[in-house]
């Protein structure tokens, strides 16, 4: 049956408020308007950006259908989409990519204009929404929302990926992989025989690591508070696994004891301001570089030891692993089929959507590294 021009009703996960429990419901999906896609979900990644917005950490309007990290098929395509059709299979993506803005123009730029994410509006790119449940306007999360068996996004926000791609998996390449192994092969460039430390070993922590490790870095250090985390971290290359809570000192003297020097590239990847400065405070004063990937609370601030900035080390802030999403996301897809980079580890659960609270109850207790929702 051609379902193109109708509204759709489907099962969704809405946060009605902020700090308030998902609830499953039915919600009518409009059809795409022109440049937009509908989307037929297969799976979704719960990612820590995901626990963000539930805690009101980025500025969005409730209610919302959150999600972001997916993987699906094309049901309908709005006038003027030319780059996906009815039945490709697609990743959506959080941060788009328009190739008219200056980011997207400029040769390194990746954090498209067009992106809702800094601050979230929650609507599509036209300022209205494509969800209604019971009758109300339902928002979207970062253009794309994915705890729902149908959403809506923009072309720019979608992109094809390789017919052959396992759409149980995949949507980890949506956001948290990219996120994490691009910041380490594509923005910090890590070297052979180098040394890391990366903070926070979830989801886009141990994408870091898997970076690290295949840009041949011969010592990775991993810091996490949940120790549950340090046997996967060891299995995917971290050589030495630290917790804060065992040491007396701040742990950047700890990871500067134990290299003499300070490492040649930190990542912070929890979105924690205090780690972010263990991060920078870990690296080498002189040739050390520090990739901020972690989300900060809104309007929190950093407080760096202003004199030392001058000995030469970097701190880099890198969304989506610096990646033009478009253009190089679907190349990860190939890759991963082919073998050059294996994110099955970082898949420790799938679970249906109807098991939502489940799959978040494992998230909250540090139990899952990636938990994959499957409709
Ligand atoms: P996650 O919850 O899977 O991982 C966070 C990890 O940090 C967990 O293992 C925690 O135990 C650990 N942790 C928490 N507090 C501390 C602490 N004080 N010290 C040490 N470890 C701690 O989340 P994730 O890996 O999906 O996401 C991590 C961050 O990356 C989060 O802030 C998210 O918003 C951000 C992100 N950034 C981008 C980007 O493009 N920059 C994309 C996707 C996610
Ligand atoms: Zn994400």
């Amino acid at each position: 049956m051609d379902t193109s021009e109708k509204i759709l009703t489907c099962r969704a996960a809405i946060a009605w408020a902020k700090n308030s429990p998902l609830s499953i419901e039915e919600v009518q999906v409009e059809p795409p308007k022109a440049g937009e896609v509908r989307i037929k979900l297969m799976s979704s990644g719960i990612c820590g950006s995901d626990d963000h917005v539930l805690k009101g950490e980025f500025q969005m309007n409730f209610p919302l259908i959150p999600g972001h990290e997916g993987a699906g098929i094309v049901e309908s395509i709005g006038d003027g989409v030319c780059s996906v059709k009815p039945g490709d299979k697609v990743l959506t993506l959080i941060i788009p990519q328009c190739r008219e803005c200056s980011s997207c123009l400029h040769p390194k730029g990746n954090f498209c204009e067009k992106q809702d994410v800094l601050p979230c509006h929650g609507s599509m790119l036209d300022g209205t929404c494509r969800f209604t449940c019971k009758g109300e306007k339902i928002y979207h999360s970062f253009l794309v929302s994915t705890f729902t068996e149908y959403t809506v996004v923009p072309e720019i926000a979608v992109v094809k990926i390789d017919d052959a791609a396992p759409m149980d998996k995949v949507c980890l390449i949506s956001c948290g992989v990219p996120t994490g192994y691009g910041a380490a092969v594509n923005s910090a460039k890590v070297t052979p025989g180098s040394t890391c430390v990366v903070f926070g070993l979830g989801g886009v922590g141990s994408a870091i690591v898997l970076g690290c490790k295949a840009s041949g870095a011969s010592r990775i250090i991993g810091v996490d508070i949940n120790e549950e985390k340090f046997p996967r971290a060891k299995a995917l290359g971290v050589t030495d696994c630290l917790n804060p809570q065992n040491f007396k000192k701040p742990i950047q003297e700890v990871v500067m004891e134990m290299t003499g020097i300070g490492v040649d590239f930190a990542f912070e990847a929890i979105g924690n301001p205090d780690a972010m400065i263990s991060a920078w405070d870990s690296c080498h004063k002189s040739y050390g570089v520090c990739l901020i990937v972690g989300v900060a609370p809104l309007k929190s601030k950093l407080s760096l030891e202003a004199t030392m900035i001058i000995s030469g080390r970097t701190m880099k802030g890198v969304c989506l692993g610096d990646y033009k999403t478009r253009d190089c996301i679907p190349q990860i897809v190939t890759d991963y089929l082919q073998n050059k980079i294996n994110i099955d580890p970082l898949i420790t659960h799938q679970l249906p959507f109807d098991q939502l609270h489940e799959a978040l109850k494992l998230y909250h207790a540090g139990k899952a590294i990636r938990c994959v929702l499957l409709f």
